[in-house]
């Protein structure tokens, strides 16, 4: 048969240019390498896998073939994009048998959306036959070419797992399948350092381990010279961090970053070398949760700033021990901090709108984005500042895609995942706008603030939420108002709130709208769960489907603890009912 060729033609301004492609098809040597090494891998019988809102996660012992398969998905994926993938082996705040894998997208978010039933079929793809068949049929429907012009590039990483490491083998196995693809293992990495050197190198721009440290810890200091100097005085302050690394791999990583830091005394605990288990009674997920203290901190501590890492280091949450108490803390949670970014970036923004006689004033669009579960509280506190407040189903993807629309975009889950993302035309005029002021007003506020935005935009991870980098802007922010975690935590007061999980049979036949505050079906679960809330002062409950686990999440607010456990035991209750 005649072989097909594709023509691409790619303009760019005046200049185009003509890309010859191969079809888009796999050869004979190409099937035949796959078909024979995934009988090697084949999918753990009566289960199966989902690429939920984190990529797939399970007990680590049935997930051999499944990251085998990833590995392939993420070599096509570069295929596809013409760019490098990351695959990151990590089940997050999960226990330490479980294990996970998910992509990283070229620009170092969560892989696009539209491969996700592509993923999910390729898991549970039965035998090696049927997988050949669905990968031919998805490499034509997507067109991509193996014409070997530019080979699949990966970068994969796992967390501190003792199942991590045959994981990354499979992987890596997966990807050395498709001819030409070149796997490279960046080791024991968090999950957002992964996220990061993958959009990094896609940038054209260095990006191994030492690199990010780097520009973390300059973009830190560079925060501490701009702080006023009338504020860095405040007493109490200035004292160290004690930061709970929930046995994983965050706590290693902030070891080495603390080194690079001046103004900063960390101390770690529950790092991964002191013999504790991952997540088990640690983590920021446990604290969050449960809202006591992880293993390793008690009344000792009290007085004293503490945070939480989660096992892969994208979540961070602080607390307050409370002294002579059985372990109680005031969390201050993600929204919290997204609290107390949206402060500083705000005040910011308003110096520079205060300069005068520059060319390029420009009202920059700031915009604060949450999921329901965001403490009611809070998305108050945001309102009254003046701030547009914004919902979104759970879930980092559509987190970030929301946040991506404006020049400033903060997201944050209650849970301490979160970031700040800066557009790059706002870079660019905040890039010109610094160099403007440093010629006519050097020195001044304006100039200042300037510099505080580029260096906050270099420090915060604008890939993925990052418990480094945000104990690191938390911290200059901390400094830069004078503020002890006690002033924070008082911004505004948490609605008393519960979270429960109710098994159900089905948990997909829970359909919700409206960033997931409203179900559509089973019908009739709404207007029960609307009576209810009615019966409480400052009431609000919602109900949906986790997307990680096999569970309907519960999640009531209200005036006090027992009214909110209350609201959600009887919601619970009613979930059961119509779906038990
Ligand atoms: P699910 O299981 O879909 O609720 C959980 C978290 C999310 C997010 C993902 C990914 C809650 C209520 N849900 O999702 O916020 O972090 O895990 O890890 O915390
Ligand atoms: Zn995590």
């Amino acid at each position: 048969m005649e072989p097909q060729v594709t023509v691409v033609a790619a303009s760019s301004g005046s200049k185009s240019t003509v890309v010859i492609r191969a079809p888009a098809a796999m050869n004979e040597q190409q099937q035949s390498l796959i078909l024979e090494s995934s009988s090697r891998f084949l999918p753990p019988q009566g289960v199966k896998l989902s690429y939920g809102t984190a990529g797939f996660r399970a007990d680590a012992s049935l997930l051999q073939s499944t990251v085998f398969r990833v590995g392939i998905l993420a070599a096509l994926r570069s295929l596809k994009t013409q760019s490098v993938i990351g695959v990151m082996i990590t089940a997050s705040h999960n226990k330490v048998s479980d294990n996970g894998v998910k992509i990283a997208d070229p620009n170092g978010g969560m892989l696009s959306q539209h491969w996700e039933p592509f993923a999910d079929a390729l898991a549970n793809a039965p035998s090696p036959q049927e997988l050949i068949q669905l990968i031919n049929e998805f490499v034509k429907k997507e067109g991509i070419s193996f014409d070997g012009v530019k080979p699949a590039e990966i970068l994969l990483g796992r967390d501190t797992r003792p199942s991590g490491e045959a994981l990354l083998e499979a992987a890596k196995e997966g990807v050395a399948l498709i001819v030409g693809a070149v796997a490279m293992d960046m080791g024991i990495l968090t999950t957002p350092q992964l996220h990061w050197m993958v959009r990094t190198r896609n940038k054209g721009m260095k990006a191994s381990e030492q690199d990010y440290f780097e520009q973390l810890s300059s973009s830190f200091r560079c925060l501490m010279d701009l702080i006023p100097s009338e504020r860095s005085k405040f007493d109490g302050t200035n004292d160290k961090l004690v930061v709970d690394g929930a046995n994983g791999v965050g706590g290693l990583k902030l070891k080495v970053l603390e080194k690079l830091l001046n103004g900063l005394v960390i101390e770690v605990r529950n790092s991964s070398e002191d013999g504790g288990i991952l997540n088990e009674g640690v983590g920021a997920d446990y604290v969050q949760k449960e809202k006591v203290v992880p293993h390793g901190f008690g009344s000792g501590d009290a007085g004293i700033r503490c945070a939480s890492l989660d096992g892969d280091a994208d979540r961070l949450v602080y607390f307050n021990v409370h002294p002579e108490s059985s372990g109680a803390i005031d969390l201050v949670d993600g929204d919290k901090i997204l609290s107390l970014f949206a402060l500083f970036i705000r005040e910011q923004l308003s110096i520079l709108n205060e300069k005068e006689g520059t060319k390029n004033n420009y009202q920059a669009r700031l915009g604060i984005v949450q999921t329901a579960y965001a403490n009611g509280a809070s998305t108050n506190y945001l309102k009254q500042l003046g701030l547009e407040v914004n919902l979104t189903p759970t879930g980092v993807k559509y987190l970030h895609e929301k946040t991506a629309e404006f020049d400033i975009g903060i997201y944050f889950e209650a849970n301490g995942h979160g970031t700040v993302l800066f557009s790059e035309s706002f870079i660019d005029w905040l890039e010109a706008t610094a160099n403007e002021l440093s010629t006519q007003s050097k020195g001044s506020d304006a100039e200042k603030a300037a510099l505080r935005l580029l260096a906050a935009s270099r420090l915060i991870n604008q890939a993925f939420g990052d418990a480094l980098s945000g104990v690191l802007l938390v911290e200059v922010i901390l400094q830069h108002m004078g503020w002890s975690i006690h002033r924070w935590n008082e911004l505004y007061h948490d609605l008393p709130s519960r979270q429960l999980k109710v098994k159900v049979a089905d948990r997909t036949a829970v359909i919700t709208t409206n960033a997931e505050t409203v179900v559509v079906s089973p019908p009739g679960l709404q207007e029960a769960i609307n009576n209810e809330t009615v019966k409480y002062s400052q009431g609000r409950c919602f109900v949906r489907p986790s997307g990680t686990e096999d569970v309907v999440r519960v999640y009531a607010e209200a005036s006090s603890q027992e009214a909110a456990d209350s609201l959600a035991n009887s919601v619970a209750k009613l979930v059961d009912q119509f779906l038990g």
